[in-house]
């Protein structure tokens, strides 16, 4: 149960004159939305919530906050999946939304670049560089929602990082709130810049145990002047990674996405999102969601498409396929694969195991592990789907049918422990995209243990040597500056 009781502190005037009063939320009904996470794992609570509107005058509450000795937590979108930006149930943590730092500050056509402050939410960014005539092409399916200052903290990946990579791949230049209010003014828009230690990719990944990140410079590219996308289906995980190879060969500049998606995750999107009907003849057990695109006119895509579509078909390797006819035909494919994470979510206790294997071995890698979390809870809901052209599975599980809930995250720990003792046989990783935050950082300590974590640790300690700047994340407990 969330905790009603108001928050007083000694602090909240300072604050105020700092913010001014539409600055800084403190009765439990505002701040409660901003003391969960998307999935509803963590209950916390905040000390308040401090919503700055520009960068001074979040250095200045930082500061005051180092002064005073209070933990703060950044917080974008709050659509994390591993509860980073959830404050701690005891009170003393004062989230700090970006969710008022909202600036296009630049955009240019020739360095192919757009200066844009932290609490701009990812969509709107889009949105923004397509009405300059430019694309930034990172997409996930949280974009409406979660801020850059978010996204590029938790350096997400998403749907397109086959093509552009991940979140960091895209970042030219960064400022950032250092825990004790100072500036790192690093807005540069250079392409080449060798000048020592690389500290913006320092605070993407750092999930704001660093700093608070408050503007960023991305790169941007051309818009598509062609654009296809297929749903397939498919007799077996492996016809997918063959379907995706093929692609590679005829084409890499082209291949935008590739997303696999198992026949039970796609049931419960049909089963609980309103409004989606399966665009193919029948039901499989493998399906794969293809995007192409390319800035060049004329350059064929439909017939490439088509081409290495019908020699796979003749190999048995697709199934059945259909082509989207118009951009509202786009929408409809991507929606299916876009309301998983929401289908699940709705179909009962989850345990999600967001993971990474060489692109190579994801089909192996999802027989075996299937085998390990069946052996441990029979008729549990196995639904992998994601982001294979880059080999990170999103190998969600569901409670059996029926079966009782908590008693099912119960299992939580075991379960994962399986699915990653199956991930290190193929020298994957414990965490694609969605990070650390409270919910892995337990297992920091076995997965980079050794001089990584240690280096880790300095480097933690050197910047935020009080660990005020979003405690109890992403280190292993105790283990904290
Ligand atoms: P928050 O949840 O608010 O915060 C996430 C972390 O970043 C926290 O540790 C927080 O303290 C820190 N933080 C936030 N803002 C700042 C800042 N300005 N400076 C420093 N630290 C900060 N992730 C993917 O990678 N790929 C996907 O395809 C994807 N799809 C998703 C689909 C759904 C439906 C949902 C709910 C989530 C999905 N996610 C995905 C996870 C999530 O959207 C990403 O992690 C996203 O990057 C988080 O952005 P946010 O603004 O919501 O951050
Ligand atoms: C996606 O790819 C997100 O849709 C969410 O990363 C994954 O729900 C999940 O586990
Ligand atoms: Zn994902």
């Amino acid at each position: 149960m969330p905790e009603t009781r108001p928050t007083t502190s000694p602090h909240f005037d300072a604050i105020r004159s700092l913010l001014g009063d539409t600055g800084l939320l403190t009765d439990v009904s505002d701040t409660a939305s901003y003391a969960t996470d998307w999935r509803g794992l963590y209950q916390g609570r905040a000390l308040a919530v401090a919503r700055p509107a520009t960068t001074p005058e979040l250095a200045a509450l930082v500061r005051y906050c180092c002064e005073n000795n209070i933990p703060v937590v950044p917080q974008g979108g709050n659509t994390g999946m591993c509860g980073g930006a959830t404050p701690a149930p005891d009170g003393t943590q004062l989230v700090i939304s970006t969710s008022r730092i909202t600036k296009l500050r630049a955009l240019d056509r020739t360095d192919m670049t757009m200066t844009i402050e932290a609490g701009v939410p990812l969509k709107t960014a889009q949105d923004m560089a397509r009405d300059a005539g430019c694309w930034l092409p990172l997409s996930i399916s949280a974009e409406g929602t979660a801020q850059i200052g978010g996204v590029l903290s938790t350096n997400a990946g998403g749907n397109n990082t086959v093509r552009f990579g991940n979140a960091r791949d895209m970042v030219l230049g960064l400022e950032v709130v250092l825990p004790d209010g100072q500036i790192w003014h690093g807005l540069r828009r250079l392409r080449k810049d060798n000048t020592g230690y690389c500290l913006r990719h320092l605070f993407m990944g750092a999930e704001g145990t660093l700093g608070i990140i408050t503007a960023a410079v991305l790169k941007l590219v051309p818009i598509p002047r062609e654009t296809e996308v297929t749903l397939c289906a498919l007799p077996s995980a492996e016809a997918a990674l063959d379907l995706f190879a093929r692609f590679q060969a005829e084409d890499p500049a082209s291949l935008v996405a590739f997303e696999y998606m198992s026949g039970t995750g796609m049931d419960l999107v049909l089963r609980y999102i309103p409004g989606v009907n399966l665009p193919l003849a029948d039901r499989a057990d493998h399906y794969a969601l293809i995007e192409l695109s390319t800035p060049r006119a004329r350059a064929g895509l439909r017939a490439m498409l088509e081409s290495v579509l019908e020699a796979a078909f003749e190999d048995e390797i697709v199934l059945d396929a259909v082509l989207a006819d118009s951009e509202a035909q786009r929408l409809a494919l991507w929606k299916i694969r876009e309301e998983h994470a929401e289908a699940q979510k709705r179909a009962g206790a989850n345990v999600k195991n967001d993971v990474s294997v060489p692109v190579s071995a994801s089909p192996a890698f999802m027989a075996q592990a299937q085998t390990a979390v069946e052996a441990l809870i029979p008729g549990i809901r196995v639904a992998p789907f994601g982001h294979m052209g880059d080999g990170n599975i999103h190998f969600n599980l569901i409670q059996p049918e029926g079966a009782d809930g908590p008693g099912f995250l119960a299992r939580a720990h075991d379960l994962m422990e399986a699915v990653n003792a199956v991930v290190r046989q193929f020298d994957g990783s414990f965490s694609a995209e969605h990070g650390i935050g409270q919910l892995k950082s337990d297992m920091m300590a076995d997965w980079r243990g050794g001089a990584e974590l240690d280096l880790m640790q300095k480097i933690k300690h050197a910047i935020d040597p009080r660990d005020l700047m979003n405690p109890g994340k992403l280190l292993p407990p105790g283990d904290q500056g």
